[in-house]
């Protein structure tokens, strides 16, 4: 077994957003990534993997796809963060001291979990061996230079959650218990802050649910009112101008940008959306592989200053690799004299990849690099962001 490298002073790792059953998509990013795949796991000579949690549901192969980052985790060769889907499953797969499941086995809790139900069945007792390891699962991940989680960086929460494991059936009652601060916390970092629709607008998705609450950015707040679609998450999920009181503002998590960069996935980005840093140091890697989507890595090898431009790689559904650049920044990359670095090049000169996605968002022209067109998004793709958010919770 290897041993995994000392994590702090360790700088590259290849980090890998939402992955929920797509096993294909991943064996094929891994191996577009220069990963192999040995008798034991999936390896690479001196990179880790680092995945940012919702491995299992929705997915048709989630139990290879659990055997495979637990070998890789086993193996030294990945780090695998815990997700609200796994967060979930615990609960629903443990009982509290009266028998009752920790998460109510209700029509739509079922409903969420029933591909992992699926594919577990009759392999029971292999799921309960998985719910077991899935409690050892960090909740988050602070690397000197690199934090990680799955849908925010709160550091009020992750004080409280520091040393905390699930494997500690007081903590893991606790989290599973509305009104206490460990489950305040655990609903933070793992779903990430949402606030009430704002009096005035109303806020329906396209199946004609009228939803009460926005998700919402977790840096960016000054303290003044801002607009609603310059806070809302994903970030075209409404063009709504209506401000925002700061006071409501004020409950939700304001992370200090242009310092450690943080990479987190969860928010259901169109697989087209051309861009995976939503704010300076912010990078969410989810395209939504769980749902036609693709999956989506960023390449990092310590820096602060990251460059989605030339970092991310991704496979969308038919298998399909996309080398850098494979996503699109809003600003047109920079010619540096001065850096001569290779990388750069030798990624910008990397065949581009045919196989640009079926949707992508409806942007004035300039905003992306030279001779890139972005194809059209329509209005059900972005609604049904919103619909896929709200069985979520
Ligand atoms: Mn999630």
């Amino acid at each position: 077994m290897k041993t995994p490298p000392a994590a702090s002073n360790f700088t590259h790792f290849d980090i890998i957003g939402d992955i929920h059953g797509q096993f294909d998509m991943l064996e094929a990013l891994l191996a577009s990534l220069g990963y192999e795949r040995t008798r034991e796991s999936w390896r690479h000579p001196d990179r880790m993997a680092l995945f940012l949690g919702d491995y299992i549901d929705r997915g048709p192969k989630v139990r290879e796809t659990l055997h495979l980052v637990k070998n890789m985790v086993d193996y030294g060769n990945a780090f695998a963060l815990m997700g609200n889907h796994e967060f979930n499953a615990i609960g629903f797969h443990t009982k509290d001291a009266v028998g009752h499941p920790l998460r109510e086995h209700s029509a739509k809790n079922i409903h969420q979990h029933q591909a992992t139900l699926d594919d577990f069945a009759g392999h029971e007792s292999e799921l309960a061996t998985f719910i077991e390891w899935m409690k050892e699962l960090p909740l988050f991940l602070d690397f000197k230079s690199l934090r990680t989680v799955h849908a925010c960086w709160c550091e009020k929460s992750i004080r409280l959650l520091n040393g905390a494991s699930l494997k500690d059936p007081d903590f893991l009652l606790k989290a599973n218990t509305k009104g206490t601060p460990e489950f305040d916390a655990v609903e933070t970092i793992l779903k990430g802050p949402e606030i009430p629709v704002p009096e005035g607008i109303t806020f329906t998705d396209k199946d004609g649910t009228t939803r009460d609450s926005f998700r919402v950015t977790w840096w960016g707040h000054y303290g003044d009112p801002q607009p609603l679609f310059t806070i809302a998450l994903p970030p075209y999920v409404t063009e709504s101008c209506e401000l925002v009181d700061p006071e409501v503002l004020k409950s939700v998590p304001n992370y200090p940008m242009d310092t450690i960069p943080v990479f987190f996935g969860h928010y259901w980005l169109a697989p087209t959306w051309g861009n995976a840093e939503l704010g300076t140091g912010l990078c969410c890697l989810d395209f939504s592989a769980g749902n036609g989507g693709r999956l989506v890595a960023y390449r990092w090898d310590g820096e602060q200053t990251l460059d989605t431009f030339y970092r991310c790689f991704s496979v969308t559904p038919d298998l399909s690799i996309n080398t850098p650049p494979t996503l699109v920044n809003e600003q047109k990359p920079q010619a540096d004299p001065k850096r001569v670095l290779t990388e750069r090049e030798i990624y910008a000169n990397l065949p581009k990849a045919e196989n640009k996605s079926v949707l992508e968002p409806d942007y004035p022209p300039e905003r992306f690099p030279d001779g890139y067109q972005p194809p059209a998004f329509s209005d059900s793709e972005m609604n049904q962001q919103i619909r896929w958010e709200s069985d979520q919770s």
